[in-house]
């Protein structure tokens, strides 16, 4: 248990009815005890004056989270005062007064990692709950939390415990032919580790795409209407829209609530050969754009004749401008961004293709981190090295094994595989 006693405030800074300051550690007890005169039962919330020897600080609803039920494992206080800036001052000295010290980022969730009360994938979980703008995003981030995410990679992590002792039961038993067979079952195994990891990172980074806003660039030649169909979406004028081809050079990046998911849209400099150095920077960000992004819409002028667009494979094709009596229906959506036609048809079609991307009937939890892809590519590499060792020699495929538990164990915070591998050897029978 960590010595120091961390306090913060748990709520939003700023003036509101309520301000929610908690405490944890060894000092939590003596302190709430001091502050409202006695401690109270755990769990409960209680009405209890606030003093200092100083005098009264507020009246507050206090609860006591003894450890190791409580949200960081160890003794926590928690005070629910009224919001205000001073009441808030006041309260904060006196606990620095007892012994409190302010906490770091994230270290409430990082004493709770650290007693076992929650694995890394729960606690990045919470982080995503607290930042999560739409509901897809909060499902996401609350499946992660229930452990959804720990459970499959911890399941992974067992699996491969499970294979690695066959593998050293292979190496001990080598003489007596009980090798050959615990070796090619650990082998059996492996391969379905490999194939169940693949799957779940081959997902078009669905996962990452929800938690970070699924990337959306919008390209086309000049004048097509790019910036205003960007404006539409974001219903303001964000961007410059001009009569005047390569009006917009730099990348305008908005965030965007469409049908409940985060959509991060660029607008993008219209692609055109060019002698202007800055317009054909703008280009080369255009098309680098492009090539970063989840979903392309290609934005065309229906009013020019059709040429082909080498070297652009949209997800989607809007012709606009159909308002002007030189437009021609052509393959893709039409739409006018001056009268409104067609628009709402467009943005039903976008929210079903993100729609489409981000969500699956699949059980399988998505993975959320980059983070967690790394670790997982690491952990695939040994695999698959291992899956290369002859079968005179457990030894080297019992090695990649290792590695590959650790990488996994890494995305969770656990990491202890000797330990792991004594509880499985308690009960490992072999008939010796
Ligand atoms: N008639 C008509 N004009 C439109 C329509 N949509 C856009 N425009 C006009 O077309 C011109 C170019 O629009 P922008 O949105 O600036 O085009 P862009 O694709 O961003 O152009 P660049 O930034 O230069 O690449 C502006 O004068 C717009 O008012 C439309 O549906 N109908
Ligand atoms: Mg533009």
């Amino acid at each position: 248990m960590s010595g120091e006693t961390i306090y913060a405030l748990a709520s939003a800074p700023g003036r509101a009815g309520v301000a929610v300051v908690r405490v944890s550690g060894p000092g939590a007890g003596s302190i709430l005890a001091a502050l409202s005169g006695a401690l109270v039962p755990p769990r409960t919330a209680r009405l209890r004056i606030l003093r200092t020897p100083a005098g009264e600080i507020d009246r507050a609803l206090v609860l006591w989270f003894p450890a190791p039920a409580s949200f960081t494992g160890e003794d926590v206080a928690e005070f629910h005062v009224h919001g205000g800036r001073a009441i808030r001052e006041r309260l904060f000295d006196a606990l620095a007064e007892l012994g409190a010290r302010p906490a770091g980022p994230g270290e409430f969730s990082r004493r709770a990692v650290e007693h076992g009360r929650l694995d890394l994938t729960q606690a990045e979980a919470i982080a995503d709950l607290v930042d999560a703008e739409t509901p897809a995003q909060l499902r996401q981030a609350l499946r992660q939390y229930d452990g959804a995410l720990a459970d499959l990679y911890e399941g992974w992590r067992a699996d491969l415990v499970g294979a690695l002792a066959r593998a050293e039961a292979a190496i001990d038993f080598s003489d007596d032919g009980v090798g050959e067979g615990e070796f090619a079952a650990a082998r059996a195994r492996v391969l379905e580790i490999i194939v169940a990891i693949q799957a779940h990172m081959d997902d078009q980074r669905r996962g990452e795409a929800l938690r970070e806003g699924l990337k959306l660039a919008i390209i086309g030649p000049p004048n097509a209407g790019k910036s205003s169909l960007i404006n539409a979406l974001a219903r303001r004028e964000a961007a410059i829209v001009s009569d005047i081809p390569g009006t917009t050079r730099d990348v305008i990046e908005l965030r965007l609530n469409l049908g409940g998911y985060l959509v991060q849209v660029a607008d993008t400099a219209g692609l055109r050969d060019t002698r202007d150095a800055v317009e054909a920077e703008g280009v080369r960000r255009a098309l680098a754009q492009a090539g970063t992004s989840d979903l392309v819409l290609l934005l065309r002028d229906g009013t020019i004749p059709y040429t082909d667009f080498p070297g652009v494979m949209p997800d989607l094709l809007i012709w606009n401008k159909s308002d002007l009596p030189g437009f021609q229906k052509r393959d893709g959506i039409s739409l006018s961004l001056k009268s409104g036609e067609g628009l709402s048809d467009l943005i039903a079609r976008l929210t079903a293709m993100v729609a489409e991307r981000l969500e699956t009937q699949d059980q399988m939890p998505a993975l959320t981190r980059p983070r967690h892809r790394e670790a997982l590519a690491q952990a695939l590499d040994s695999l698959r090295h291992a899956l290369t060792a002859p079968p005179d020699q457990p030894e080297l495929f019992a090695e990649d094994l290792r590695l590959a538990l650790r990488a996994i164990g890494r995305i969770t915070g656990r990491v202890d595989v000797e330990e792991l591998l004594d509880s499985v050897f308690r009960d490992f029978c072999i008939g010796k």
